[in-house]
């Protein structure tokens, strides 16, 4: 092996521009600056989560610190970081966030093209413990002669142009999808720079993981029940398949992207349309995960066909390896 440093190396950016010649002049490089913006987010975000213990950070929104300082909780912090950084690239006309009740619409003077929906800071929860979690984002093209209204992002996934989602753990790591594949990046926190280490990833046909909230196993319904019975109690000899849930939706994801198997949560008899937000949680994981070769839906129908009428709904989440959630699919078609 040689021991000369990599020359050539891919950053993001530098790979999503390669996209864009491929396209020729067509192409504007808006997205590109697009996602230069979300990636100076990311890691502004990834150097906060980092240092959030020593800078107090964590705790809630609105307490005052022993300095009398006012803190900001790490996923506000996450939200106006997001906000600023976007609004300041010239390229977007709305953009929805889980932190703000109401979608934002972008000043003419800064208006641009695209509509990002995001959640600043998955899993917040999680944050106390130094478990990892992070940014999920979706990018939708405004509508033809549109200026940016609620009917721009009220759109099914499938028309989103981009999605990805930065995991905050022992490293940043970003994965993207731009419609042609799901790629990996890395932070490398000396040159600040995302760099390709993941290319092409490909979700396994079938994995051996399973991962979900059990605790809410006595509101389940029934397919979901009887498909993870199926999982423990294996028929035929099989080997039972391995829990795992940590909790925070980026790295569960993250995590079967790479090994396979399969992520849920359910609705169920409590939460009626599940827990997980529709257009920043499941659409753009949803069109990470097919982009991959997986496959996503609420049981009974195909995530990214959802039309949404409320920029905050939540809805029914599985998504993996084809084969794990084809399996959970056939116990939803028995029910019906
Ligand atoms: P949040 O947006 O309030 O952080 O909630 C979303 C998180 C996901 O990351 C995760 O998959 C899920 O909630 C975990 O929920 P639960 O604690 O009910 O298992
Ligand atoms: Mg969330």
């Amino acid at each position: 092996m040689s021991d000369q440093p990599n020359t050539n190396i891919i950053t993001l950016t530098r790979h999503v521009l390669a996209d864009q010649f491929e396209l020729g002049p067509v192409a504007s490089g808006d997205l590109t600056l697009l996602l230069t913006a979300i990636q100076t987010t990311s890691k502004f975000i990834a150097t906060n989560v980092r240092k959030a213990r020593l800078i107090n950070l964590i705790g809630l929104a609105g307490e005052t610190n022993i300095q009398g300082e006012e803190q900001k909780k790490l996923d506000v912090l996450s939200n106006d970081i997001m906000i600023n950084s976007l609004r300041a690239s010239g390229k977007t006309a709305v953009l929805v966030s889980e932190e703000l009740d109401e979608a934002v619409f972008i000043d003419e003077k800064h208006r641009g093209k695209y509509c990002v929906v995001f959640d600043p800071l998955d899993g917040s929860s999680n944050i106390d413990a130094g478990v990892n979690i992070g940014t999920i984002f979706g990018i939708y093209h405004i509508r033809p002669d549109s200026k940016g209204t609620l009917q721009d992002v009220l759109r099914p996934g499938s028309e989103m142009v981009a999605a990805g989602y930065t995991m905050y753990g022992s490293s940043a790591n970003l994965v993207l999808t731009t419609g042609k594949g799901v790629n990996g990046y890395t932070l490398d926190a000396a040159l600040g720079e995302f760099i390709l280490t993941h290319p092409n990833i490909r979700v396994p046909p079938r994995g051996k993981i399973y991962s979900f909230n059990e605790g809410n196993s006595m509101y389940f319904h029934e397919p979901v029940t009887k498909y993870l019975n199926s999982l423990k109690y294996p028929s035929n000899g099989k080997l039972p398949y391995s829990a795992r849930y940590i909790g925070s939706m980026v790295a569960d994801v993250h995590r079967t992207l790479l090994y396979g198997g399969i992520f849920g949560y359910p609705d169920d008899k409590k939460s009626k349309n599940g827990k997980l937000r529709l257009l920043y949680e499941a659409f753009p994981m949803a069109f990470l995960t097919e982009q991959a070769g997986g496959i996503a839906t609420t049981g009974t129908k195909r995530i990214l066909d959802i039309v949404p009428t409320d920029i905050h709904q939540r809805c029914s989440v599985f998504l993996g390896s084809k084969d794990d959630v084809a399996d959970l699919q056939k116990f939803y078609q028995q029910e019906a």
